[in-house]
């Protein structure tokens, strides 16, 4: 039957907005599918770019198809992530105005490749000098750092970013990459002490095990096999066949020296003393006290750490406790001192990641007298490669803020998009016909409305005096959201939803799903503080991690969840200050397999993506938009009257143009610098039209047009 398909039918559209049936889901997913079937990944709504995860290198990243996308106009080629690249820095010159990319997807559809993929287009395409050229190999060469200590095998991903980033390239006047500057987002710190099982721990351990000369892995204490870490083991699988942790290493070594660290021996102290950590175990000493049964491991870690041996084998089996103005010292249980130290083991090694988020700033930043160029004409394209929304079997706090955050850069979508579909339409002096959504306002105001919003809640409970507890916590979670349409305990589950809620769980209706968190342990972690003792280390890293105010000051510190909402709060005052482009990927099927399209996972991502109702905000007035020289320029030879060159006025000529093809005026409006078609339908007649009259000019863009057939 293949050869009475047409070349549209085979490869569907390339912009969803000129599909026939854009209210439906089924058309969008075929179109989808089609695409993916031709190895067509990417696809447009409007100026948003879609993209499957190919599972396979497909040979589209090459330096000629950089060229190919160079200065060329969006709807001329086909879709592509360098097209978005080029227009991106495009706008940033012709405009002068900052830019961002906003990537977003779930676990494993793409978006750290595609992050890749144009800070790759950018060292490529854009012009450099020697100087320069130093910036442009750290800013490539901060990836292999930061995944090897940020990312992780997970079961939807072989190479998992377990951290947020937003990274800002600046370039000079002249287009050239002058600086970059990331911001790093909560670091799935839990990794550390625990894997679910077919996961495992951040690459690095595996890497330094793997790749490590014997004499640095013995001047570690360490031995080159990973099963012998019980950090390293949780999820059974220390070696992944996608993964060579040997190579890795190497890679990340180089990486460091572009980087200028000099740091290293301290780093790799970090990395053993975290194994060393992991390893050390507890037991019940004569007077049933809790006491730390691995003398070697604490001998190592007192060196690794640099802190003495006798104030960390304190920290590790008792608490301070501040009583009546005076200060007690009391023995922890077992559980307990299991507990502290696997807080230790997060917070030296979320500090470190921290740290050398920070390392690599420093090597990126922009230097005047480096450049000869000065600061102030230099403009911005930012990156932001963040979590998507996860729901797991058991749902933490971790999940409860990426999700937080999904909400927030949906919040951030849909304001923006509608947004500029709405200044494009006044500036071209179109009527604004306003389009219903749901807006998830309401969901972000439960998350963080002051005095009654979910993170006040939970401040209030952490830093109330005494133990916090987890059910007084729910209770008052209880009191104040028990009214709320999104927000489900066991106790008020009365038809709200259908799922069962457990007794220390509470669920919330997120805009993308429904999504069960448990609250047990949630407090503890907000709470642990055993750190005083690594405020006195002689290693240079971690003494600039750990302050001693932090543990002698009255203030009352920040909860984690405040803090990152505040630095989401920070986020988006980013983003809003650039003009933004969208990257949606999408992951096709759960096996990581090539060529597999699982239609229910893609639906339930174009759902939660929020795809549809962007293409209805698209597709809301008009379908097709395009600015008359261009318009002009390609349907002319249809015209007698515009054929073989307009002379008047642009607006003219495509009135001319329109009247001549019967155009009706329902069909269309003119604007001050663009034609707007309403229907699909019209644009393919006058394609046709066109074909008809030149097939051969038909054939040399076909690249750009095949899509549209
Ligand atoms: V996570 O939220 O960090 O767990 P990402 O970042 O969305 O996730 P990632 O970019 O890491 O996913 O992609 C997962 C894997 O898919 C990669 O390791 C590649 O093997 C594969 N992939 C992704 N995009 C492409 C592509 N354009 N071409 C070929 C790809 N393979
Ligand atoms: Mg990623």
């Amino acid at each position: 039957m293949e050869s009475t398909l047409t070349a549209r039918d085979r490869v569907g559209v390339q912009d969803f907005v000129l599909l026939e049936n854009y209210t439906s889901e089924a058309a969008f997913i075929e179109n989808l599918r089609r695409r993916f079937g031709e190895k067509l990944i990417y696809t447009y709504i409007g100026s948003v770019l879609v993209s499957v995860n190919p599972y396979k290198d497909l040979e589209i990243y090459s330096k000629a198809h950089m060229e190919r996308y160079r200065g060329v106009s969006f709807y001329e080629i086909s879709p592509h992530i360098y097209a978005v690249s080029d227009n991106t820095y495009r706008a940033m010159r012709t405009e002068r105005r900052d830019q961002c990319i906003l990537i977003s997807g779930e676990s494993g559809a793409g978006k750290t490749e595609a992050s890749k993929k144009i800070l790759q287009y950018y060292a490529t395409t854009c012009p450099v000098t020697d100087h320069m050229s130093t910036i442009r190999d750290r800013l490539l060469q901060s990836n292999p750092v930061l995944e090897a200590f940020g990312n992780a095998k997970t079961l939807r991903n072989d190479n998992s970013s377990r951290f947020g980033k937003y990274m800002d390239v600046q370039f000079d006047f002249r287009g050239a990459p002058i600086g970059g500057h990331i911001l790093n987002y909560l670091l799935e710190k839990s990794r550390v002490v625990h894997q679910n099982h077919g996961e495992r721990n951040f690459h690095i351990f595996y890497q330094l095990l793997e790749g490590g000369e014997q004499d640095q892995l013995s001047k570690l204490g360490l031995e080159r096999n990973a099963q012998k870490y019980h950090y390293l083991v949780k999820g059974c699988c220390p070696r992944v066949s996608s993964i060579n942790d040997k190579n890795d290493w190497k890679t990340v070594r180089k990486a460091l020296t572009v980087i200028g660290f000099h740091e290293e021996e301290d780093l790799l102290n970090i990395i053993a003393s975290v194994l060393h950590l992991g390893n050390t175990q507890f037991g019940e000493g004569e007077d049933g006290e809790t006491q730390i049964t691995t003398e070697p491991q604490l001998t190592y870690l007192s060196k690794l750490l640099g802190v003495d041996g006798a104030a960390l084998r304190e920290a590790l089996t008792h608490k301070k406790l501040t009583a009546k103005g005076e200060e007690m010292i009391s023995p922890l249980s077992f559980e307990q001192a299991v507990a502290a130290r696997d807080a230790l083991a997060k917070a030296v090694y979320g500090r470190a990641f921290t740290w050398l988020v920070a390392k690599i700033n420093q090597s990126l930043a922009f230097k005047d007298e480096m450049y000869n160029s000065s600061k102030g004409s230099s403009s911005v394209i930012g990156l932001l490669d963040i979590y998507g929304f996860e729901v797991f079997q058991h749902n933490s706090f971790e999940q409860f803020c990426i999700n937080y955050c999904n909400e927030k850069l949906q919040q951030l979508f849909i304001k923006l998009t509608l947004k500029s579909e709405q200044e494009e339409y006044e500036a071209e002096g179109i009527t604004w016909e306003p389009v219903k959504y749901f807006d998830n306002k309401i969901i972000c105001d439960l998350v963080e409305e002051k005095h009654k919003g979910f993170i006040s809640i939970l401040d209030e409970e952490c830093l109330r005096p005494g133990e916090p507890s987890d059910i007084s916590f729910l209770e008052k979670l209880e009191d104040t959201l028990g009214g709320h349409a999104h927000f489900v305990t066991h106790k008020l589950a009365n038809g709200k939803t259908r799922k069962a809620v457990g007794r220390e769980e509470f669920r919330l209706i997120h805009y993308a799903g429904e999504v069960n968190y448990t609250v047990n342990g949630e407090l503890a972690n907000q709470s642990v503080n055993s750190i005083t003792v690594i405020c006195q280390s002689d290693n240079q890293i971690l003494s600039q991690c750990f302050h001693r105010e932090e543990v002698t000051t009255q203030k009352r510190p920040e909860t984690a969840a405040t803090q990152f909402k505040n630095s989401l709060a920070k986020l988006i005052e980013i983003l809003m200050s650039k003009e933004p482009s969208y990257v949606r990927c999408i992951k096709p099927n759960e096996a990581k397999q090539s060529g597999r399209f699982d239609e229910a996972l893609v639906r339930h991502q174009v759902k939660y993506l929020g795809l549809m109702e962007n293409l209805r905000v698209r597709r809301a007035g008009f379908a097709y938009r395009r600015r008359y020289e261009a318009f002009l320029q390609r349907y002319k030879s249809l015209c007698p009257g515009t054929w073989p060159n307009w002379q008047g006025r642009l607006a003219d000529g495509v009135a001319t143009l329109v009247q001549h093809l019967g155009y009706k005026p329902e069909e269309y409006k003119l604007g001050k610098t663009k034609i707007f078609i309403r229907f699909p339908k019209t644009l393919f007649t006058t394609e046709d039209a066109l074909e008809a009259r030149r097939p051969a000019l038909a054939l040399t863009l076909q690249t750009s047009w095949r899509g549209y057939r």
